[in-house]
């Protein structure tokens, strides 16, 4: 006789589905220019920040997949939007963006200007952009760039685009410098929501994916947990 399984509360049994909708990430297109992006219906959420913020990783993690981002040790790893779709096979009901990393110093200036407008440009006209997830490395903080682009999504997230800052890398935070870089973090948010993330010990995993879910279905976010 097998014990049965032990009782799981909503919650958890909440996480588990939209851990299980993630895990269907599969790779949709490439675009090296906005102009190549594929026009689409469903709801897309799109991961930013500089370059070498954990981007791919956070992807990778959140969709239990190794390799389906490109996340590498060189910053600048990923040079175009890279869409991925999620839902059951035929029945797409949201993607996720990777979009290129900003901010990193070798990159010769004419291509950083190329890229930020390209950038701007996609936040800006994107239609079916529901969500944005800026990640920041905490230990850097909301840099100069990560500003500019709170202020290019700010007109939208005040008509109803869902904003995550996701704090990466919290591994290398110990308990004070978390809390911290939390508190200082909820200020920079302007009201969206802000969360601790670790790739490498899987910390805000669950949290991350149930607000996705929650954002991409259309529903209220849950309130009132820990971050
Ligand atoms: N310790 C630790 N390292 C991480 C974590 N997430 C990502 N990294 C490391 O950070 C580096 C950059 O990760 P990527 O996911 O490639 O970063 P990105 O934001 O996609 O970078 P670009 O594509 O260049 O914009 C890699 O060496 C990762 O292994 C984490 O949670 N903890
Ligand atoms: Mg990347």
């Amino acid at each position: 006789m097998t014990s049965p399984p032990a009782p799981r509360d909503a919650t958890s049994t909440a996480a588990a589905l939209a851990m299980g909708w993630l895990h269907t990430a599969r790779f949709l297109t490439t675009a090296p220019k906005l102009e190549f992006l594929p026009a689409l219906e469903v709801p897309e959420i799109a991961f930013v920040g500089r370059s070498n913020a954990g981007k791919s990783t956070c992807i990778n993690t959140l969709t239990q997949q190794k390799r389906l981002a490109f996340a590498s040790k060189t910053p600048g790893r990923t040079q175009s939007i890279n869409l991925f779709s999620l839902g059951k096979q035929g029945q797409t009901d949201a993607v996720l963006a990777d979009l290129p990393g900003y901010g990193y110093a070798a990159v010769p200036k004419a291509d950083k200007l190329r890229w930020q407008q390209v950038m701007a440009n996609y936040l800006v006209t994107r239609e079916n952009l529901r969500a944005v997830v800026l990640l920041v490395d905490p230990r850097q903080g909301v840099t100069e760039l990560d500003d500019i682009l709170l202020e290019v999504i700010r007109p939208r997230v005040e008509q109803g685009l869902k904003f995550l800052l996701l704090l990466t890398k919290a591994d290398k935070l110990n308990r004070a410098e978390a809390a911290k870089a939390l508190s200082i973090a909820r200020l920079q948010a302007g009201g969206g929501e802000v969360k601790l993330f670790s790739a490498l010990k899987k910390q805000g995993v669950e949290e991350t994916a149930l607000l996705l879910s929650h954002w991409a279905h259309g529903e209220e976010p849950p309130r009132g947990e820990p971050g």
